[in-house]
């Protein structure tokens, strides 16, 4: 993708940290086109048709990373589907395709795909709680998701991946002072005053 053309966050952090929440936020606010690859992920599992879902309920099931070739395809397709479609939403007023993409990359070797084959991201939004929190909003939200890797075992299958893989992914980008980490303990609102501060001080 050309750089005149798109802007790219990616949005990391812990499972249940709030990622979707303060996107969702987030769209309101700049007039993002928000893909999360979990999402995609899941929405390939049930597509009609698809090699893949047998697959993906597998590795999600487990907490692993589903291996990066679909889950980049899934994300470069949905990017070329937004912008054939412009589809900017209100607040978004400089002509480039606005782009969240939560939960990517998590593992490194995705991270240099991306990075190589698609396009280079501005900043890194990294929502951090303890274990703790996350678990506790991942049981919550487990009773009526519907989603089958929130259930306790799974969870904490998310997180020894998460400390393994995507943490490694947050070091390189730190190195690469593209990291913005958020305190993401705090309220709904209160995450999202300091996240609109920081994607507001790149979009001035
Ligand atoms: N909540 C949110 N913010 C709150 C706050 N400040 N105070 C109190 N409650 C708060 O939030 C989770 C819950 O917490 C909600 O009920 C919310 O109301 C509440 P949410 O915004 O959904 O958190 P999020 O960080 O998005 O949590 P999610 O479960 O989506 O994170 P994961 O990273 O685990 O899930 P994801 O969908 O990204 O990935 C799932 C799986 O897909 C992975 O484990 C992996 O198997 C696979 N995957 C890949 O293989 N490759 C990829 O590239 C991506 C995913
Ligand atoms: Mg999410």
């Amino acid at each position: 993708f050309d750089h005149n053309k798109v802007t790219v966050f990616f949005v990391l952090g812990g499972p249940g940290a709030g990622k979707g929440t303060q996107c969702a936020n987030l769209v309101k606010d700049f007039g993002f086109c928000h893909l999360s690859a979990g999402d995609l992920l899941r929405a390939e599992q049930h597509r009609e048709g698809s090699e893949y879902g047998d697959m993906i309920r597998k590795y999600i099931r487990e907490g692993q990373i589903v291996p990066m070739e679909v889950t980049v395809k899934l994300l470069e397709n949905a990017m070329r589907a937004a912008l054939s479609e412009n589809r900017q939403g209100e607040g978004w007023q400089d002509g480039k395709g606005r782009f969240l993409i939560d939960g990517f990359p998590r593992k490194m070797d995705q991270a240099l795909k991306f990075d190589e084959d698609v396009c280079l991201s501005s900043k890194v939004l990294f929502f951090t709680t303890t274990e703790e929190e996350m678990l506790k909003r991942l049981l919550e939200r487990g009773k009526t998701s519907g989603r089958e890797d929130d259930n306790e075992e799974s969870i904490r299958k998310r997180f020894r991946v998460y400390k393994e893989q995507t943490m490694p992914v947050i070091e390189h980008y730190s190195k690469e002072g593209k990291v913005a980490t958020i305190d993401a303990t705090a309220t709904v609102d209160e995450v999202h005053e300091k996240a609109k501060l920081i994607v507001g001080r790149v979009f001035a």
